[in-house]
């Protein structure tokens, strides 16, 4: 069977309003660049004509501008699920026009099977090599394609002929049983291959083939400052140390760790320190920084969802990716996040928080408890069952005027029970076999900035002292100033005595 090529306008307009569309892809990594573009300019057409046109969106993760930016700027997208992290995605799910499902990524494809979001009306997939019975080669990020592929009632293929060098071999496509015929996942280290290189698609439900050539457009890293290079270092002198203790075994353990700027310095961190062996990574993304691991040969083997790296570092890759061929595995999110998998490895689980509270708790999604962030991605996946949970961030933000170790987080992502230890640039708050009292005294004498070590001493003199000590009038009052004067070293605990 031969598959006819079709313009990217003619892919959208097999696409209705109502449908709902799942994408190829994970972060921008393997995400369709093309088709989603002529989708707002036809959504844009029906608005002009004062009809609706709103499709729900299921991804892998964050997409790009060619995904969320431009079907949020054309008003297009209703219900949108399982991460986003583009500004005008983030504003319309912060002004109520997009309707934000955020699960954790590896339920979404078993949501998906278990029908709680509906059907699969049009599946749009980036391929970079396929052949006449369906069978195709993904390219830099799987995310959900094996379930959408089987689930969608159309397929589009965008055929992406930027990468000029082979990616058959990354991918281990690979769909669970659903209950009560689920079995355990065969993956027992990092490297265990348990699905297919390829992914065959349904040649029935394929309407067509979009050409594309554009890259994944992430940009790199802008460098490491103080702030995050500390960051990086307490957290790799903290495993080094626990090695030293016989906790982690001297083979090490392998290691995930997340997106953004702070995640980034933190695999720097354990790339300098001498005393942390050779590792692997169980993760659902790697970036620049893992390329330089593993030329440097810290990094020894990477499973992964997608290879979100920067254009220039893509470029680096490609030119080089016989060296990598036996070093990545590319896997579906259901699996690379795997909580089954993740707490038979045992997982060193390295995520940032944009706000932690004095007990331990995690705030990773909601700025001042109400606005969007990113979503909680990944991260409970992995902290939740990691044989290590650490939680990482800058113990200020906006030049000292806020705090990012408060009384109560304003949301909670990441419970106590979850939270092992607490890394910012001032130090160290082991958590683990300590009462809340405890774990307040270690972050506040270890991960707070100076400027605000009083003000949590405060809030503890005026809190109530039974199991956990709060003062439910005073528990915001860091927040509440921060809003009412913009900083909030200003707060006064003694009003709430
Ligand atoms: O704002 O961009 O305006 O400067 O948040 O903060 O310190 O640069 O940190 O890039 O590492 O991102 C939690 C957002 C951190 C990310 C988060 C403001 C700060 C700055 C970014 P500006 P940094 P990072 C893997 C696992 C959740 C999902 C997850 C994230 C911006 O890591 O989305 O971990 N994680 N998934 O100024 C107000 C605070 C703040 C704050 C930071 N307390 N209040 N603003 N900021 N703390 C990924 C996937 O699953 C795909």
């Amino acid at each position: 069977m031969s598959f006819p090529f079709i313009s990217a306008e003619e892919a959208a307009s097999h696409i209705n309003n109502g449908d709902n569309v799942a994408l190829s892809g994970f972060t921008a990594s393997g995400t369709p660049k093309i088709v989603t573009i002529a989708l707002a300019e036809r959504a844009k057409q029906f608005h002009e004509k004062g009809e609706p046109f709103k499709i729900n969106l299921y991804t892998g993760a964050s997409t790009n501008d060619y995904v969320d930016g431009s079907l949020a700027r054309a008003k297009a997208i209703g219900m949108r699920a399982p991460y986003q992290a583009t500004p005008d995605a983030r504003k319309g799910v912060n002004n109520g026009e997009i309707n934000y499902y955020d699960p954790h990524l590896s339920h979404m494809s078993q949501d998906l099977r278990y029908g709680f979001c509906g059907d699969i009306d049009v599946a749009i997939i980036e391929v970079t090599e396929m052949n006449p019975s369906g069978e195709v080669i993904l390219g830099a990020g799987i995310g959900m394609s094996p379930t959408i592929a089987k689930m969608a009632k159309k397929v589009i293929i965008e055929y992406s002929s930027y990468y000029r060098t082979s990616f058959r071999g990354f991918h281990d496509n690979y769909i669970p049983l659903d209950p009560p015929h689920r079995r355990e996942i065969p993956v027992y280290k990092p490297s265990d291959r348990i699905g297919s290189t390829v992914l065959k698609i349904d040649p029935n439900k394929i309407i067509g083939v979009v050409p594309s050539n554009e890259s994944e457009s992430i940009k790199a890293f802008t460098g490491i400052s103080d702030v995050t290079a500390a960051i990086g270092h307490n957290a790799a002198a903290f495993l080094a140390n626990e090695m030293k203790l016989g906790r982690i075994p001297k083979e090490f353990l392998p290691i995930q760790s997340g997106v953004g700027n702070v995640a980034n310095a933190a695999l720097h961190g354990l790339a300098e320190n001498p005393d942390i062996p050779k590792f692997e990574m169980y993760t659902e993304v790697v970036q620049d920084a893992v390329m330089d691991l593993m030329e440097q040969g810290k990094c020894g083997f990477a499973s992964t969802c997608a290879l979100a790296f920067s254009d220039e570092a893509m470029l680096r890759f490609m030119d080089n990716i016989n060296f990598y061929r036996n070093k990545l595995l590319m896997r579906p999110f259901e699996i690379s996040n795997h909580p089954e998998v993740v707490r038979r490895i045992g997982l060193i689980a390295m995520n940032t928080a944009l706000e932690c509270d004095i007990y331990g708790n995690v705030n990773s999604t909601h700025v001042m408890g109400t606005k969007m962030m990113n979503g909680i991605g990944g991260s409970g996946d992995f902290a939740r069952n990691g044989f290590l949970s650490i939680f990482m961030c800058p113990s200020i933000q906006k030049e000292g005027a806020l705090s990012a170790i408060v009384p109560m987080v304003t949301h909670v992502d990441h419970s106590e029970h979850s939270v092992k230890v607490i890394v910012t640039e001032q130090g160290v708050a082991d958590l683990r076999n300590k009462d809340p009292y405890q774990r307040a005294k270690t972050i506040i004498e270890n991960c707070v900035h100076p400027d605000y070590r009083p003000l949590m001493w405060d809030y503890l003199k005026y809190a109530k002292k039974e199991h956990i000590g709060h003062n439910l009038n005073a528990a915001f009052a860091m927040h509440n100033t921060f809003r009412e004067t913009g900083d909030m070293r200003l707060t006064d605990f003694s009003k709430f005595a």
